[in-house]
């Protein structure tokens, strides 16, 4: 069977022997310019002029292209439109774009580039960079959001106890392993061609298309692969696609523009930090029953995507519990930093984690065990089961989920060993955790949740696929052409699916949400189904049989002992003037929002997940390893359980490299040179996880899938695995809490900020040592 089988990943050969092509290793065409951005020196000021008579007299230089070159529209925000491509009369964070430079070589355009701070005449105005303060000044990019049950002030007072708090998380670099990247070409007629590695050809194609005064259909945008995007190519590819557009067709030559690693990091955006404050009543067993809670994410200096990352927060503050009374405020604060973007969860993770973390609490202060606090607040199966935003809980697996991987783990014996463990050991602590996720899959906002896709089956019985979804590495492509093979019965080699193309398949959504195998797999779905009912209705009558009775497997067509090869029956389909081709279109059913009160049914379902980890920390040093972590996750019924597990397995590292190593600092605005500047802005200073950082022990990452078929009807009933995963390693996060409380005998809460560095750890230990 081609559905269900862990197929490797379409272009895997490709990958692991440097042959996939990626943007910049497509040929260039003669007469190729390159693109380099001039950005800005300050957090925040007036740009009062730009000497680009100095940038464009340096060596190789063809062009230097400001705001006001640009024809049409000087923005690329994609949804409240705040954002200028170049900088236009103020500059808003240090690393802006203030002009583009064109010339013969990368190298030439980067060093013209690189005056960009002696050009720039900038009249500084105050920076705020903490989001808390942007807070207290009530600077916001969006209104303030409320999501609201009951009474919660009511519930907590009159609760046997209350428990108040803060919290602070960091942000996270989405540091896929290709930047950001655009190679825009003229076409015929004023046309454009653009490739961008993006996750949003569609978007790419209407801000080009409104930023050079165009139609749409005369911008193409194409996407091979990306080299990840993991939410930062979703609205953020949008700047580099206009700019190397903007040049392309005021030149008329094609040009390239490529930001390296340092300029990537200071021009985009990433995941937002949030700060939490929060009061929750809760009882005896832990049980929570009344939640105040304050959100302030940085949002940076624009609204970018930051109003759907803080619905979904505030839509995950729940995460896996019946919360029966919240009090929900969420603040995007606009700060004089990169404009923060999509990442992988998407709000989630920050709005999820803050539960866990009050839970951990909960559990310290009562003297239970974390896991049955946990348990005591799991949302019910057939009550307790509605979301604070009225959706009601269908498909609940959290308990037998949860009660499979603490068998397995054996998560109550290894407690007492590590009990007995840190008893015998001053220094060396380990520390457990183990913690559920629910993840809510669609889009939050209902239009986006629709797909296209195109199949043709050509005379020789081959089969290429266009569909709206792009492909970053985690194996859409791959999954889509199962679909498709299954459905046409055919080799899963037969089916090639080509480059998304703004120009095969029209307005398409990001591939975002974790959505991309559930919307683009129906909607290739339904073009092969209509193919393969011509070719049953073809067959049908030459055989006197039903339709029905056409059976499509194994590369044959067959009806009761009648059988021809699929390349036959289409080769004679053909001659009989059948169409071979098809488009298809998938809309999620039965979804509803009401963004006002944030209330309805903004998910067509949840996935499920759980991890149990087991840390060691030294005391002295504040460093720590990864001993043992045993992950139960649910795909619902896996298409392709090789692809599912690296994606669990990759958002599980790339989630705690977010909570443990992955570290922001921005100069504080003191007057010195570098105020303002992101000093962590490269690999050397910003510590992403290596291979060396999970556990060493052969299987001591034990990734297992959780046997379960979606009962929403799904495409073949699996489900979105993207995303989710990504909260699996809030049990490394709260692991480190335990080893650390473990030295005031888990009688002090540590106040463990995230990323758990070795720094913020040593604070922590500090903190729980002074009682
Ligand atoms: N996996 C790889 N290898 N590379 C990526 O960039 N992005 C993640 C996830 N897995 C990503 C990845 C994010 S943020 C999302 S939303 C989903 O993939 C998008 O793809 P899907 O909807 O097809 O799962
Ligand atoms: N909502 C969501 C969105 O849940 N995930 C996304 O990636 C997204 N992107 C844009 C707008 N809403
Ligand atoms: Mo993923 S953050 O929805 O691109």
């Amino acid at each position: 069977p081609v559905i269900g089988t862990s197929r490797p990943h379409e272009s895997a050969t490709l990958h692991v022997t440097g042959r996939a092509p990626y943007i910049d290793d497509l040929p260039e065409v003669a007469g190729t310019l390159h693109g380099a951005l001039g950005l800005s020196p300050l957090a925040h000021g007036r740009l009062v002029a730009l000497d680009l008579a100095r940038v464009r007299a340096m060596p190789g230089v063809v062009a230097v292209l400001s705001a006001a070159d640009i024809p049409g529209v000087n923005d690329c925000g994609p949804i409240v439109h705040d954002d200028p491509i170049l900088a236009e009369g103020t500059v808003h964070w240090r690393g802006q774009p203030m002009f583009l430079v064109v010339a013969r070589t990368r190298g030439e355009a980067r060093r013209a580039a690189a005056l960009a701070a002696q050009v720039a005449t900038i009249e500084p105005l105050p920076a705020v960079l903490d989001p808390l303060e942007a807070h207290r000044l009530q600077q916001y990019v969006v209104p303030p959001m409320h999501l609201q049950r009951g009474d919660a002030a009511a519930a907590i007072a009159a609760a046997p106890h209350r428990l108040e708090g803060r919290f602070s998380l960091g942000g996270q670099e989405q540091f896929y392993l290709e930047g950001q990247i655009a190679y825009a070409l003229p076409q015929e007629n004023d046309g454009l061609l653009v490739h961008s590695s993006t996750q949003h050809p569609t978007e790419m194609q209407h801000v080009v298309a409104h930023a050079l005064g165009l139609a749409a259909h005369q911008v193409q945008v194409q996407c091979r692969r990306m080299g990840g995007g993991f939410g930062g190519k979703e609205s953020q590819s949008a700047l580099f696609a206009a700019c190397a557009a903007l040049a392309a067709h005021r030149l008329q030559c094609p040009v390239k523009l490529r930001p390296d690693r340092d300029d990537d990091f200071l021009i985009t955006g990433r995941r937002h930090g949030f700060e939490f404050r929060y009061v929750v009543g809760h009882d005896d067993a832990g049980r929570l029953l009344g939640a105040d809670v304050e959100m302030v994410s940085n949002a940076g200096a624009s609204a970018d995507l930051s109003a759907p990352v803080m619905t979904r927060a505030l839509c995950h503050f729940d995460n896996a519990y019946w919360l029966p009374a919240v009090d929900l405020r969420g603040y995007c604060a606009r700060t004089n930093t990169q404009s923060n973007t999509a990442f992988r969860g998407f709000g989630g993770p920050q709005g999820a984690l803050a539960v866990e973390v009050i839970l951990d609490e909960v559990a310290r202060r009562l003297g239970l065990d974390a896991l049955a606090v946990r348990r005591a607040n799991f949302y019910g199966t057939t009550e307790r089961n509605v979301t604070p935003y009225g959706q009601t809980v269908e498909d609940n697996i959290l308990a037998p989920l949860v009660d499979e991987l603490a068998a397995r783990a054996r998560h109550d014996a290894r407690r007492a060993e590590i009990a007995a463990f840190n008893a015998a050991s001053p220094v060396l602590k380990k520390g457990l955790a183990l913690t559920p996720v629910k993840f809510g899959i669609s889009f939050n906002v209902a239009h986006f949740n629709q797909a296209g896709a195109l199949v043709h089956v050509y005379t020789d019985g081959s089969v290429l696929v266009n569909h709206g979804g792009t492909e970053m590495g985690q194996g859409l492509n791959t999954k889509v052409a199962q679909v498709v093979a299954h459905e046409l019965g055919i080799p899963f080699e037969r089916v090639r699916v080509s480059a998304t193309d703004t120009h095969k398949v029209a307005n398409t959504s990001a591939t975002a949400a974790s959505t991309g195998t559930d919307l683009n797999g129906k909607a290739a779905q339904d073009a092969a189904r209509q193919i393969r009912d011509r070719l049953a209705a073809f067959v049908a009558a030459r055989w006197q049989v039903a339709p029905e009775a056409v059976q499509f497997a194994g590369g044959q067509v067959t009806a009761g002992a009648q059988a021809l090869a699929f390349a036959e029956l289409v080769a004679q389909a053909y001659a009989a003037r059948i169409q071979l081709w098809s488009d298809g279109f998938y809309a999620t059913p039965g979804l509803h929002w009401d963004r006002e009160r944030l209330q309805g049914r903004p998910f067509f379902y949840f996935a499920y997940g759980a991890a149990l980890s087991e840390v060691i920390v030294d005391t002295l040093t504040g460093e720590w390893r990864l001993l043992r972590a045993d992950v139960l996750h649910d795909v619902g019924a896996s298409l392709n359980p090789a692809l599912d597990i690296g994606q669990v397995e990759g958002a599980f590292v790339q989630g705690m490299g977010w909570l443990t190593t992955e570290e922001l600092r921005w100069q504080p605005m003191d007057g010195s040179r570098a105020a303002g500047l992101l000093l962590t802005h490269a690999p050397s200073t910003y510590k992403i996880p290596t291979a060396n950082d999970i556990p060493l022990a052969p299987g001591a990452l034990d990734v297992r899938l959780f046997a379960h078929r979606n009962p929403a009807d799904s495409i073949h009933r699996s489900k979105a695995v993207g995303e989710p995963p990504l909260l699996l390693p809030f049990s490394v996060f709260l692991a480190i809490r335990d080893a650390v409380s473990a030295v005031g005998g888990h009688r002090v809460d540590p106040p463990l900020r995230a990323p758990a560095t070795g720094e913020a750890i040593l604070d922590a230990l500090a903190a729980v040592q002074r009682g």
